[in-house]
């Protein structure tokens, strides 16, 4: 039994969660006329499936016995574009909770998770960064719609 890697194929269901909820948020700029931030979502989404594939060869590579697990209805009930990014912000840092507490793990039991995962950290500071820098640009727009669209033009050349 190796728990680092049983860890890792549990986050390789994570990361298509994440995919899941940032679809969703996609969804739901699109629905509130923001196509800048409903494509930047959508790119992001992407991202994650990357994040999840990348996690998937390296099981297989390792010949571990890859098993996709059950993933949670991603929330679609969001009352405006900043609760989105919001949550988006605070899924990160779970994420990130959840890579250093694979790569604590592993630090003892499986050195090739170890050096695996060390991508992953630093990925999650730019993750964590896209995120907050755009609930900054919110906050400071407190909701006015000039604004708003001025961040949703930057957000359509992602
Ligand atoms: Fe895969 O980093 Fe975001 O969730």
């Amino acid at each position: 039994m190796n728990k680092a890697l049983d860890k890792l194929n549990e986050q390789l269901s994570f990361e298509y969660e994440s995919a899941y909820i940032y679809k969703q948020m996609e969804i739901f700029a699109d629905g509130y006329d923001l196509p800048g931030f409903a494509h930047w979502l959508g790119k992001q989404s992407m991202e994650e499936v990357e994040h999840a594939e990348k996690m998937k060869s390296f099981l297989l590579d390792v010949g571990y016995d890859v098993k996709l697990l059950e993933m949670s209805t991603p929330k679609n009930d969001y009352k405006d574009i900043h609760e989105v990014i919001q949550t988006a912000y605070e899924h990160e840092k779970e994420v990130t909770r959840r890579i250093h507490e694979i790569a604590n793990l592993a630090k003892e039991e499986d050195k090739r998770v170890y050096s695996f995962i060390q991508w992953y950290i630093d990925e999650q500071v730019e993750e964590e960064a896209n995120f907050s820098h755009l609930l900054a640009m919110l906050e400071r727009a407190k909701g006015n719609w000039g604004g708003m669209y001025i961040i949703d033009g930057q957000l359509a050349s992602r």
